[in-house]
């Protein structure tokens, strides 16, 4: 077991294969979820993991679960993985990178015919990206008791598509599973910034992530004809979210270090060149890894917003659609992530992520930690998102490392 190893190339092709689905022309995908290719990658991965004896189940959210029964399998699950579904965007790394090592280490374990004290299970988590249906990382949430099913189950895309005819549409909607229980977590992921790349080295070891608040901002003045309108008599939204969105990056420009503050979605209403915008949607995306510093953003925002309305004579609408504190990672997973990254000799580096991911809704429920590998250039949500193959097989290999050290091996 001393020499149990992953193969890297093997990973490297399930990566490849899998990126097919909802390839895009630059080399990126798009599996906005819920869609039929989103389907076809589930499929897929159901696919290989029964192949490698797994048994499979499907919960009420649609988060895959493919276990590998252990010699003691009334223990809780030692428990990796992460999400399929990528941005419209994306690159082929984000997501699937984790779900794929944890199948390689499967994978591994059956070459090696090692059996585990605890059982091991790859978990596939619905929507973690939020950007066809928000708020982001649903499935996890739903998993960690965060969201209420029904709330998600309602939840609609901007066409009005509902998440939860969407969910039964691609046959995703599962049993309802008993109560969660998951022994320890880990999410292997590549870091989607530069700080890896730039210090050269292999293996980030995650110790948490930094907080996140999202918004969704609705601008309302009057439609009026673009001509014959005086200046002095318009209620222009978009000249209204025209100073939001410079506010909103202000305020993550006074922030520093370490705030992030992002508009990525706008609609203009009725959006037609002859007519002065009467409404405007848009999102605001705030991080920060200190709470005090996230909720002086948000008071800023506020406060500005409403003064923006006023003298643009708007009505403001400011939702508050997610909020997630700093969160730090579990001490004996970060230590386990570490350990591994010392025995294999990969060069490390503590690391808080800047992301999101599933492995901090889960963090609430169970330990958890997280191992991260360098992106080229820290580009990601970017269809030219590349990593390396031996960076990949690296982090999978400490995550080999990992999970044994929770599931006991003989
Ligand atoms: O937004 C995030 O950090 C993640 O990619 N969902
Ligand atoms: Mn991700
Ligand atoms: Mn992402």
């Amino acid at each position: 077991m001393e020499n149990l190893r992953i193969d890297g190339q093997r990973l490297w092709d399930s990566l490849m294969e899998m990126a097919r689905i909802g390839a895009t022309k630059k080399g990126g995908v798009c599996r906005l979820a819920l869609t039929d290719l989103d389907k076809q990658s589930r499929d897929l991965f159901i696919a290989w993991c029964e192949q490698a004896g797994c048994r499979v189940s499907v919960d009420p959210v649609g988060n895959i679960f493919a276990r590998r029964p252990g010699r003691d399998n009334a223990l809780p699950p030692v428990v990796t993985g992460s999400h399929l579904d990528s941005q419209p965007t994306g690159g082929k790394f984000d997501g699937a990178y984790g779900v794929l090592a944890g199948l390689e280490v499967l994978r591994a374990l059956n070459d090696g015919a090692v059996e585990t004290e605890a059982p091991v299970e790859v978990a596939v988590w619905t929507n973690e990206e939020g950007s066809r249906f928000a708020p982001a990382m649903m499935g996890s949430g739903v998993y960690a008791g965060l969201f209420p099913l029904e709330d998600i189950y309602a939840a609609e895309d901007v066409e009005g598509n509902n998440f939860g005819a969407e969910l039964e549409r691609i046959g995703y909607k599962g049993a309802a599973r008993g109560a969660p229980a998951i022994g320890a977590y880990f999410e292997a992921h590549i870091e989607q910034g530069p700080i890896l790349e730039a210090e050269q080295r292999t293996i980030g070891i995650v110790t948490g992530a930094q907080g996140q608040r999202w918004y969704e901002i609705t601008l309302t003045g009057m439609e009026a004809h673009a001509g014959p309108t005086p200046m002095a008599r318009r209620r222009d939204a978009l000249v209204g979210a025209a100073q939001v969105v410079q506010t909103v990056n202000r305020i993550g420009h006074d922030f520093q270090p370490y705030a992030c503050a992002t508009v990525g979605m706008m609609q203009v209403h009725p959006n037609s060149r002859n007519v002065i915008p009467g409404r405007v949607f848009m999102t605001v995306d705030f991080r920060h890894p200190d709470d005090a510093r996230l909720g002086a953003m948000d008071a800023a925002l506020r406060q500005e917003a409403a003064a923006i309305a006023e003298q643009c004579k708007l009505e403001l609408e400011l939702k508050q659609i997610l909020d997630f504190q700093a969160t730090p990672f579990d001490a004996g997973c970060v230590a386990a992530v570490r350990a591994g990254a010392e025995r294999f000799g990969y060069s490390h580096s503590d690391i808080i992520s800047g992301a999101g991911h599933d492995a901090v809704y889960v963090a609430k429920i169970a330990p958890a930690g997280m191992i991260f590998v360098p992106c080229e250039d820290g580009i990601s949500h970017n269809e030219i998102e590349n990593a390396t193959l031996e960076d990949l097989a690296a982090g999978c290999q400490v995550l080999l490392h990992a999970v044994l050290d929770k599931a006991g091996a003989r």
